[in-house]
């Protein structure tokens, strides 16, 4: 029986990341599905364990954690089988693989998001999209995506 819990929706990239890496690493887990549109009450008793009340939160060994990308760090440093190198134990190295997460965090995320909002769940809700949103949308994306690629050093 799995230990792992996973409360999330389908719906979010937040929680897809972490079931990502959860079958990367072939990993047993219990789905609890949270509906996000759900009244703000019953979202809130889902998501007690985060003190933001969003999605995913995760369980393993009875320790609770939320914050996506911390989640997924943490698997790599538990669960660090493959022959890959994942984990890196040299401070300067931490440090470069920690510059690149905030990148996504902070540059990637947000614009490919409202992007996402605006031609994907919009227009499959009927609604048309704000095409001034998705070009400052673009616009920002270019800064990390340069000819379909994302940004290298
Ligand atoms: N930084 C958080 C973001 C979590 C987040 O924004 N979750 C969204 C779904 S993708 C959510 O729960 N939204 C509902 C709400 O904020 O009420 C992470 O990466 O885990």
């Amino acid at each position: 029986m799995a230990v792992r819990k996973v409360y999330g929706s389908l719906n979010s990239q937040a929680t897809l990341k972490v079931l990502a890496c959860l079958f990367e690493n072939d990993l047993d887990f219990e789905f609890v599905s949270v509906n996000l549109d759900a009244g703000e009450k019953k979202k809130k008793a889902c998501l007690s364990m985060n003190p933001f009340g969003q999605a995913p939160v995760y369980e393993d060994s009875g320790i609770k954690q939320f914050e996506s990308r911390e989640i997924i760090r943490c698997m790599a440093h538990e669960y660090d089988e493959k022959e890959e190198e994942l984990v890196y134990w040299d401070g300067r190295d931490q440090a470069i693989v920690a510059n690149w997460v905030d990148v996504e965090d902070l540059q990637f995320d947000p614009p490919a998001t409202k992007l996402t909002f605006e031609i994907v769940i919009k227009p499959n809700n009927g609604l048309a999209p704000d095409q001034g949103v998705v070009a400052e949308a673009e616009a920002k994306l270019s800064n990390v995506i340069l000819d379909g690629e994302i940004l290298k050093w």
